[in-house]
């Protein structure tokens, strides 16, 4: 298969999905199926969103591996080019069992020396793409979130462990971000959406447009809107993502 058959065989047009194909957590408007049935005529089209496959097939639809040419779930990690399965890639296979080990002692004992007004369960969230650090543990009530922020942000828990993890394995290329409440993520540098570039690459397309919703700094469309191989294009919600591409496609 090829996009011989698209107006403009060497462009594709990559969409985050939350805020950008759906309002967030919620499902695809027909107005919007439509846009990009009309689109898929111009161009071929993708999708890359940080959740996993089941949420985004919730999301868009159960058709979605027939309405996208290229599916991207955890930015990619879980890719899908004409519905069917490119190679996959995850957090353990990236460390491996050795180093992954070496680096949950170190947090097991270093959240063990913590002084901490409460601690609940789970303190390390074993994800497909990263790991999850919560000193207080996730399985906490909304209320207890609420009261460890308020206890973390002043005494800068997880800001010194992160620090403490930077130090101590300085030898692997890790990225720690504080994006939540209760917790801080752990995942190979790199490992955002740009991910998934790497999967068009035998596709040598001349353009490959990117619109998403967080394409601002701290924002999780940022590294891929703003990077030299797509021609980003901030959104403000799914309307505005079909103002924008008929404009730019005249659909
Ligand atoms: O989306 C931001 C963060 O949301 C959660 O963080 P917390 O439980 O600390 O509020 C987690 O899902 C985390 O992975 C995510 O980055």
């Amino acid at each position: 298969m090829s996009f011989a058959d698209r107006e403009q065989p060497k462009t594709i047009c990559l969409f985050d999905v939350d805020g950008t194909l759906t309002p967030a957590r919620l499902t695809v408007s027909p107005e919007m199926k439509q846009v990009l049935k009309d689109l898929r005529k111009k161009c071929a089209i993708g999708f890359v969103g940080g959740s996993d496959f089941a949420k985004q097939l919730e999301q868009l639809g159960p058709d979605v591996l027939q309405d996208f040419d290229y599916c991207f779930s955890e930015n990619g990690l879980t890719a899908f080019k004409f519905g069917k399965p490119l190679p996959a890639q995850s957090f353990i296979n990236w460390i491996g069992e050795e180093k992954y080990s070496e680096l949950s002692r170190f947090i097991l004992r270093y959240l063990a020396d913590l002084d901490l007004p409460f601690r609940r369960g789970t303190f390390i969230e074993f994800r497909k793409g990263m790991i999850n650090v919560s000193p207080v543990g996730r399985n906490c009530t909304t209320e207890e979130r609420n009261e460890y922020e308020k206890y973390d942000v002043p005494n800068k828990v997880r800001v010194n462990m992160v620090n403490a993890l930077k130090e101590k394995f300085s030898d692997l290329e890790l990225t720690y971000s504080i994006g939540g409440q209760i917790s801080f993520d752990v995942f190979p540098t790199g490992w955002d959406k740009t991910y998934c570039l790497r999967h068009l690459e035998d596709e040598k397309f001349d353009k490959i447009y990117f619109f998403g919703d967080k394409a601002y700094q701290g924002g999780n469309d940022w590294e891929i809107y703003s990077d030299d191989r797509t021609i980003g294009h901030a959104v403000t919600s799914p309307e505005d993502t079909i103002k924008q591409l008929k404009e730019i496609f005249e659909l």
